[in-house]
Protein backbone atom coordinates (compact mmCIF):
# COMPACT_ATOMS: atom_id res chain seq x y z
CA UNK A 1 0.00 0.00 0.00
CA UNK A 2 1.26 3.55 -0.73
CA UNK A 3 2.69 4.96 2.96
CA UNK A 4 1.18 8.29 0.94
CA UNK A 5 -2.78 6.99 1.94
CA UNK A 6 -1.81 5.96 5.41
CA UNK A 7 -3.62 7.95 7.93
CA UNK A 8 -1.77 9.93 10.95
CA UNK A 9 -4.21 9.75 13.88
CA UNK A 10 -4.46 12.80 15.80
CA UNK A 11 -3.89 11.07 19.19
CA UNK A 12 -5.28 13.31 22.23
CA UNK A 13 -4.24 12.48 26.13
CA UNK A 14 -7.12 13.27 28.16
CA UNK A 15 -7.35 13.86 31.97
CA UNK A 16 -4.99 12.88 34.03
CA UNK A 17 -5.63 10.25 36.50
CA UNK A 18 -2.30 10.12 38.07
CA UNK A 19 -0.05 12.85 39.85
CA UNK A 20 3.16 12.04 41.02
CA UNK A 21 4.89 14.99 43.19
CA UNK A 22 8.77 14.53 42.97
CA UNK A 23 11.62 16.16 45.62
CA UNK A 24 14.93 16.08 45.83
CA UNK A 25 17.87 17.06 47.92
CA UNK A 26 15.82 17.16 51.27
CA UNK A 27 19.06 16.35 52.95
CA UNK A 28 17.39 16.00 56.22
CA UNK A 29 20.15 15.21 58.40
CA UNK A 30 20.21 14.64 62.44
CA UNK A 31 18.77 18.16 64.01
CA UNK A 32 20.55 21.61 65.38
CA UNK A 33 22.71 23.79 63.79
CA UNK A 34 24.42 21.21 61.17
CA UNK A 35 21.10 20.14 59.59
CA UNK A 36 20.39 21.21 56.25
CA UNK A 37 16.99 21.14 56.43
CA UNK A 38 15.28 21.90 59.93
CA UNK A 39 11.52 22.46 58.56
CA UNK A 40 10.36 19.20 57.95
CA UNK A 41 6.96 20.56 59.28
CA UNK A 42 6.80 22.83 56.00
CA UNK A 43 7.75 20.12 54.21
CA UNK A 44 4.91 17.77 56.12
CA UNK A 45 2.27 20.45 55.21
CA UNK A 46 3.31 20.51 51.36
CA UNK A 47 2.55 16.63 51.55
CA UNK A 48 -0.62 17.08 53.59
CA UNK A 49 -1.69 19.94 50.79
CA UNK A 50 -1.55 16.69 47.89
CA UNK A 51 -4.16 14.08 50.00
CA UNK A 52 -6.57 17.45 49.80
CA UNK A 53 -8.39 19.18 46.84
CA UNK A 54 -7.78 19.41 44.33
CA UNK A 55 -4.92 16.52 44.13
CA UNK A 56 -7.44 14.00 46.38
CA UNK A 57 -9.35 12.64 43.09
CA UNK A 58 -6.26 11.40 42.20
CA UNK A 59 -3.91 8.76 42.56
CA UNK A 60 -0.93 10.43 44.74
CA UNK A 61 2.91 8.78 44.45
CA UNK A 62 5.36 11.06 46.48
CA UNK A 63 8.91 10.35 44.92
CA UNK A 64 11.33 11.20 46.61
CA UNK A 65 14.52 10.98 44.29
CA UNK A 66 17.74 11.41 46.49
CA UNK A 67 19.12 12.79 49.09
CA UNK A 68 15.99 13.21 51.34
CA UNK A 69 18.46 11.43 53.98
CA UNK A 70 21.63 13.48 54.92
CA UNK A 71 23.29 10.44 55.96
CA UNK A 72 26.71 11.38 54.61
CA UNK A 73 26.98 14.14 56.81
CA UNK A 74 25.53 12.37 59.71
CA UNK A 75 28.02 11.49 62.79
CA UNK A 76 27.89 7.57 63.90
CA UNK A 77 30.54 5.79 65.87
CA UNK A 78 32.23 9.12 67.10
CA UNK A 79 32.95 10.01 63.81
CA UNK A 80 32.30 10.00 59.79
CA UNK A 81 33.24 6.32 59.01
CA UNK A 82 34.23 5.30 55.57
CA UNK A 83 33.37 1.47 55.90
CA UNK A 84 29.56 2.13 56.39
CA UNK A 85 28.02 -1.14 57.49
CA UNK A 86 24.00 -2.30 57.93
CA UNK A 87 24.76 -1.31 61.41
CA UNK A 88 26.14 2.35 60.94
CA UNK A 89 22.97 2.55 58.56
CA UNK A 90 20.46 1.84 61.26
CA UNK A 91 22.52 3.99 63.45
CA UNK A 92 22.42 7.29 60.98
CA UNK A 93 19.03 6.56 59.68
CA UNK A 94 17.64 6.32 62.95
CA UNK A 95 19.33 9.90 64.25
CA UNK A 96 17.58 11.34 61.16
CA UNK A 97 14.25 9.74 61.74
CA UNK A 98 14.19 11.02 65.38
CA UNK A 99 15.05 14.64 64.28
CA UNK A 100 12.32 14.42 61.71
CA UNK A 101 9.18 12.78 62.99
CA UNK A 102 6.82 15.57 61.43
CA UNK A 103 7.91 14.10 57.81
CA UNK A 104 7.40 10.90 58.73
CA UNK A 105 3.67 11.29 60.39
CA UNK A 106 2.84 13.62 57.18
CA UNK A 107 4.15 10.31 54.59
CA UNK A 108 2.20 7.78 56.80
CA UNK A 109 -0.68 9.86 57.37
CA UNK A 110 -0.92 10.56 53.09
CA UNK A 111 -0.42 6.85 52.62
CA UNK A 112 -2.73 5.66 54.72
CA UNK A 113 -5.95 7.57 53.51
CA UNK A 114 -5.97 5.62 50.24
CA UNK A 115 -3.91 2.93 50.28
CA UNK A 116 -5.00 1.80 47.18
CA UNK A 117 -3.85 4.57 45.13
CA UNK A 118 -1.24 6.27 46.89
CA UNK A 119 2.48 5.18 46.98
CA UNK A 120 5.83 6.73 48.07
CA UNK A 121 8.99 6.08 46.38
CA UNK A 122 12.64 6.56 47.73
CA UNK A 123 15.04 6.61 45.26
CA UNK A 124 18.90 6.50 46.01
CA UNK A 125 21.52 9.07 46.54
CA UNK A 126 24.94 10.02 46.81
CA UNK A 127 24.01 11.38 50.87
CA UNK A 128 21.48 8.49 51.63
CA UNK A 129 23.22 5.40 49.52
CA UNK A 130 22.46 3.39 52.95
CA UNK A 131 19.21 3.03 51.81
CA UNK A 132 20.40 0.24 49.63
CA UNK A 133 20.65 -1.92 52.96
CA UNK A 134 17.55 -3.79 53.63
CA UNK A 135 17.79 -2.97 57.09
CA UNK A 136 17.98 0.50 56.48
CA UNK A 137 14.84 0.54 54.59
CA UNK A 138 13.24 -1.23 57.36
CA UNK A 139 13.87 1.55 60.13
CA UNK A 140 12.16 4.33 56.98
CA UNK A 141 9.16 1.82 56.68
CA UNK A 142 8.47 0.74 60.12
CA UNK A 143 8.78 4.55 61.11
CA UNK A 144 5.90 4.65 57.94
CA UNK A 145 3.87 2.26 59.64
CA UNK A 146 4.99 -0.43 57.94
CA UNK A 147 2.61 -0.04 54.87
CA UNK A 148 3.17 -2.23 51.31
CA UNK A 149 3.15 0.41 49.21
CA UNK A 150 6.33 1.81 50.57
CA UNK A 151 9.01 1.31 47.28
CA UNK A 152 12.91 0.86 47.53
CA UNK A 153 13.52 0.62 43.87
CA UNK A 154 17.05 1.49 44.33
CA UNK A 155 19.11 3.85 42.33
CA UNK A 156 16.11 4.86 39.51
CA UNK A 157 12.26 4.49 39.03
CA UNK A 158 10.25 4.14 35.74
CA UNK A 159 6.87 4.86 36.74
CA UNK A 160 4.93 4.59 33.04
CA UNK A 161 7.19 6.80 30.47
CA UNK A 162 8.73 8.91 33.44
CA UNK A 163 12.00 8.02 33.77
CA UNK A 164 13.72 9.06 37.50
CA UNK A 165 17.19 9.05 38.87
CA UNK A 166 19.00 11.76 42.04
CA UNK A 167 21.54 12.36 39.18
CA UNK A 168 24.62 10.98 40.82
CA UNK A 169 25.06 8.13 38.41
CA UNK A 170 25.64 10.75 35.42
CA UNK A 171 28.31 12.79 37.95
CA UNK A 172 32.07 11.41 37.52
CA UNK A 173 32.56 12.54 40.95
CA UNK A 174 29.88 10.09 42.70
CA UNK A 175 28.99 7.54 40.32
CA UNK A 176 29.04 3.96 42.08
CA UNK A 177 28.71 0.55 40.12
CA UNK A 178 24.86 -0.77 40.29
CA UNK A 179 25.40 -4.27 39.99
CA UNK A 180 27.93 -3.59 42.95
CA UNK A 181 26.63 -1.23 45.54
CA UNK A 182 28.32 -3.25 48.38
CA UNK A 183 31.79 -4.39 48.90
CA UNK A 184 33.37 -6.58 51.55
CA UNK A 185 36.14 -4.98 53.93
CA UNK A 186 39.38 -6.36 54.66
CA UNK A 187 37.75 -7.57 57.56
CA UNK A 188 35.02 -9.32 55.91
CA UNK A 189 32.67 -6.76 56.54
CA UNK A 190 29.42 -6.24 54.19
CA UNK A 191 30.14 -2.18 53.34
CA UNK A 192 28.87 0.30 51.31
CA UNK A 193 31.00 0.72 48.00
CA UNK A 194 31.36 4.05 48.39
CA UNK A 195 32.40 6.55 45.26
CA UNK A 196 36.07 7.99 45.85
CA UNK A 197 34.85 11.65 46.16
CA UNK A 198 32.11 10.91 48.80
CA UNK A 199 35.24 9.07 50.75
CA UNK A 200 37.07 12.42 50.24
CA UNK A 201 34.51 14.83 51.58
CA UNK A 202 33.62 12.05 54.54
CA UNK A 203 37.48 12.11 55.16
CA UNK A 204 38.60 15.45 54.09
CA UNK A 205 35.46 18.23 54.00
CA UNK A 206 32.92 16.71 56.43
CA UNK A 207 35.24 16.94 59.47
CA UNK A 208 35.15 20.60 58.65
CA UNK A 209 31.53 20.55 59.45
CA UNK A 210 31.83 23.18 62.95
CA UNK A 211 33.22 25.76 60.95
CA UNK A 212 32.42 25.45 57.51
CA UNK A 213 28.74 23.90 57.75
CA UNK A 214 26.70 27.36 56.92
CA UNK A 215 29.13 28.01 53.97
CA UNK A 216 28.45 24.94 52.33
CA UNK A 217 24.34 26.42 51.62
CA UNK A 218 25.76 29.52 50.11
CA UNK A 219 25.62 30.81 46.56
CA UNK A 220 27.99 31.41 44.91
CA UNK A 221 30.21 29.57 46.02
CA UNK A 222 33.50 31.47 44.08
CA UNK A 223 31.87 34.33 45.70
CA UNK A 224 32.37 32.42 49.19
CA UNK A 225 35.82 32.03 48.19
CA UNK A 226 36.50 35.35 46.82
CA UNK A 227 35.43 36.94 50.42
CA UNK A 228 37.13 34.87 52.48
CA UNK A 229 40.09 33.55 50.59
CA UNK A 230 41.60 31.57 53.80
CA UNK A 231 38.81 28.96 52.89
CA UNK A 232 39.77 28.09 50.11
CA UNK A 233 43.60 27.22 50.58
CA UNK A 234 42.63 25.64 54.19
CA UNK A 235 40.78 23.44 51.78
CA UNK A 236 43.07 22.86 49.23
CA UNK A 237 45.85 21.95 52.29
CA UNK A 238 43.65 19.78 53.62
CA UNK A 239 42.88 17.62 50.29
CA UNK A 240 46.60 17.52 49.38
CA UNK A 241 47.47 16.38 52.90
CA UNK A 242 44.84 13.50 51.88
CA UNK A 243 45.88 12.69 48.26
CA UNK A 244 49.58 12.86 48.69
CA UNK A 245 49.19 10.35 52.01
CA UNK A 246 47.39 8.44 50.03
CA UNK A 247 49.76 8.59 47.44
CA UNK A 248 52.19 7.44 49.61
CA UNK A 249 50.34 4.79 50.24
CA UNK A 250 49.64 3.31 46.94
CA UNK A 251 53.03 3.73 45.86
CA UNK A 252 54.48 1.55 48.72
CA UNK A 253 51.86 -1.13 47.35
CA UNK A 254 53.56 -0.28 43.55
CA UNK A 255 50.50 1.33 42.11
CA UNK A 256 52.63 3.20 39.15
CA UNK A 257 49.34 4.85 38.34
CA UNK A 258 49.24 7.32 41.46
CA UNK A 259 50.81 10.65 41.06
CA UNK A 260 49.37 13.69 42.81
CA UNK A 261 50.34 17.21 42.13
CA UNK A 262 49.13 20.24 43.60
CA UNK A 263 47.84 21.69 40.59
CA UNK A 264 45.83 18.50 40.41
CA UNK A 265 44.30 18.57 43.98
CA UNK A 266 43.40 22.34 43.30
CA UNK A 267 41.41 21.49 40.50
CA UNK A 268 39.93 18.64 42.25
CA UNK A 269 38.77 21.06 44.96
CA UNK A 270 37.52 23.50 42.45
CA UNK A 271 35.25 20.80 41.12
CA UNK A 272 34.31 19.30 44.84
CA UNK A 273 33.45 22.66 46.21
CA UNK A 274 32.02 24.17 43.15
CA UNK A 275 29.91 21.37 42.09
CA UNK A 276 30.58 21.96 38.18
CA UNK A 277 28.18 18.64 36.71
CA UNK A 278 26.15 20.95 34.64
CA UNK A 279 27.38 20.05 31.39
CA UNK A 280 28.20 16.48 31.57
CA UNK A 281 24.96 15.99 33.27
CA UNK A 282 22.63 17.84 31.62
CA UNK A 283 24.50 17.12 28.18
CA UNK A 284 23.33 12.79 28.68
CA UNK A 285 20.27 13.18 29.91
CA UNK A 286 18.80 15.75 27.22
CA UNK A 287 20.44 13.67 23.87
CA UNK A 288 18.54 10.46 25.97
CA UNK A 289 15.28 12.48 25.61
CA UNK A 290 16.04 14.18 22.32
CA UNK A 291 17.27 10.29 20.85
CA UNK A 292 14.83 8.17 21.81
CA UNK A 293 11.17 8.59 22.48
CA UNK A 294 10.86 6.11 25.07
CA UNK A 295 10.30 8.26 27.95
CA UNK A 296 8.25 11.38 27.86
CA UNK A 297 10.17 12.56 30.91
CA UNK A 298 13.46 12.61 32.98
CA UNK A 299 13.53 13.62 36.14
CA UNK A 300 16.58 14.52 37.56
CA UNK A 301 18.04 16.31 40.93
CA UNK A 302 21.74 16.68 42.65
CA UNK A 303 22.45 19.46 41.32
CA UNK A 304 20.66 21.99 43.21
CA UNK A 305 19.47 23.95 40.37
CA UNK A 306 16.44 23.42 38.65
CA UNK A 307 16.18 23.44 34.87
CA UNK A 308 13.67 22.66 32.19
CA UNK A 309 14.85 21.67 29.00
CA UNK A 310 11.99 20.66 26.20
CA UNK A 311 11.92 18.89 22.94
CA UNK A 312 8.13 18.79 21.49
CA UNK A 313 6.60 16.90 24.01
CA UNK A 314 9.27 15.46 25.96
CA UNK A 315 11.16 16.95 28.93
CA UNK A 316 13.62 16.67 31.00
CA UNK A 317 13.02 18.24 34.42
CA UNK A 318 15.90 18.77 37.07
CA UNK A 319 14.37 19.71 40.42
CA UNK A 320 16.51 21.99 42.78
CA UNK A 321 16.73 21.49 46.61
CA UNK A 322 14.70 21.59 49.44
CA UNK A 323 17.56 21.60 51.76
CA UNK A 324 18.33 24.92 53.22
CA UNK A 325 20.43 27.18 50.82
CA UNK A 326 20.49 31.17 50.73
CA UNK A 327 22.02 33.53 47.82
CA UNK A 328 24.78 35.53 49.04
CA UNK A 329 24.74 39.41 47.92
CA UNK A 330 26.64 42.84 48.95
CA UNK A 331 29.73 41.60 48.83
CA UNK A 332 28.58 38.90 51.88
CA UNK A 333 26.54 41.70 53.30
CA UNK A 334 23.14 40.03 52.98
CA UNK A 335 21.95 36.18 52.34
CA UNK A 336 18.65 35.78 50.91
CA UNK A 337 16.85 32.12 51.08
CA UNK A 338 16.49 30.43 47.93
CA UNK A 339 13.38 29.60 47.12
CA UNK A 340 12.07 25.77 46.80
CA UNK A 341 11.46 23.70 44.01
CA UNK A 342 10.45 20.03 43.18
CA UNK A 343 8.13 18.85 39.95
CA UNK A 344 4.41 17.90 39.40
CA UNK A 345 3.87 14.86 36.67
CA UNK A 346 0.40 14.27 35.66
CA UNK A 347 -0.27 11.09 34.19
CA UNK A 348 -2.98 9.27 32.17
CA UNK A 349 -2.04 5.40 32.11
CA UNK A 350 1.69 5.20 31.18
CA UNK A 351 1.22 8.31 29.42
CA UNK A 352 2.52 11.80 30.72
CA UNK A 353 -0.34 14.32 30.31
CA UNK A 354 1.34 17.58 31.95
CA UNK A 355 4.55 18.14 34.27
CA UNK A 356 5.99 21.22 35.18
CA UNK A 357 8.44 23.08 38.50
CA UNK A 358 6.60 24.31 41.07
CA UNK A 359 8.22 27.19 43.34
CA UNK A 360 7.80 28.17 46.70
CA UNK A 361 9.04 30.44 49.02
CA UNK A 362 12.14 28.91 51.63
CA UNK A 363 10.29 28.54 55.32
CA UNK A 364 12.35 30.44 57.83
CA UNK A 365 15.44 28.92 59.48
CA UNK A 366 15.43 29.01 63.39
CA UNK A 367 17.36 31.63 65.14
CA UNK A 368 20.14 30.25 66.29
CA UNK A 369 21.04 27.25 63.79
CA UNK A 370 23.32 29.49 61.43
CA UNK A 371 25.98 32.12 62.40
CA UNK A 372 25.40 35.91 62.45
CA UNK A 373 27.97 36.46 59.84
CA UNK A 374 29.84 34.45 57.44
CA UNK A 375 33.09 35.72 58.73
CA UNK A 376 33.21 35.11 61.85
CA UNK A 377 34.70 31.82 60.86
CA UNK A 378 38.00 34.06 59.80
CA UNK A 379 39.90 33.64 62.78
CA UNK A 380 39.85 29.94 63.26
CA UNK A 381 40.50 29.26 60.04
CA UNK A 382 43.95 31.12 59.88
CA UNK A 383 44.48 29.47 62.62
CA UNK A 384 44.31 26.16 60.99
CA UNK A 385 46.00 27.75 58.36
CA UNK A 386 49.30 27.97 60.27
CA UNK A 387 48.95 24.46 61.92
CA UNK A 388 48.38 23.31 58.58
CA UNK A 389 51.64 25.17 57.21
CA UNK A 390 53.97 24.03 59.74
CA UNK A 391 52.42 20.42 59.05
CA UNK A 392 53.35 20.51 55.11
CA UNK A 393 55.04 23.56 54.15
CA UNK A 394 58.35 22.59 52.86
CA UNK A 395 56.61 20.05 50.63
CA UNK A 396 53.42 22.74 49.16
CA UNK A 397 56.67 25.26 49.00
CA UNK A 398 58.35 23.26 47.08
CA UNK A 399 55.78 22.44 45.11
CA UNK A 400 54.44 26.30 44.50
CA UNK A 401 58.20 27.30 43.12
CA UNK A 402 58.23 24.09 40.68
CA UNK A 403 54.49 25.38 39.38
CA UNK A 404 56.51 28.85 38.73
CA UNK A 405 58.95 27.81 37.12
CA UNK A 406 56.97 25.66 34.52
CA UNK A 407 54.78 28.77 33.80
CA UNK A 408 57.78 31.20 33.64
CA UNK A 409 59.72 28.23 31.04
MN1 LIG B 1 23.17 14.35 45.35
Amino acid sequence: MNEHLRTTELRGRGAPDRLVVVFSDIEMGAGGRYDDFLRSDFLAEIIRGYGRDPYRWLAVDLVFNGDTFDLLKTRSRGGWPTHVTRDIGIDKMEQVASAHPAFFEAVREHLAADPARRRAFFVVGNHDMELLFPEVQAVVRDRLGSPENVRFPGLEVDLGRVHIEHGSQLDPLFIVDPERPFIESKAGAKILGLSWASVALLEVAIPLQPLLYHHDRLKPKELVLELIPEVRELLIGEFWTYWTRRYFRDLVAGDPLKSVSWTMVKELVRRLVSWEVDVEMGDSLQRRMMQSEHFDLYLVGHQHEPGWWSHGQRKVLRTGCIRDEFMLVERGRAQVPINKTWAEVYLRGDDVVRSHLVEHIAPERPPGTYPASIFEVVPEVRERLSAQRDAIGSQKDAQDAQEARERDG
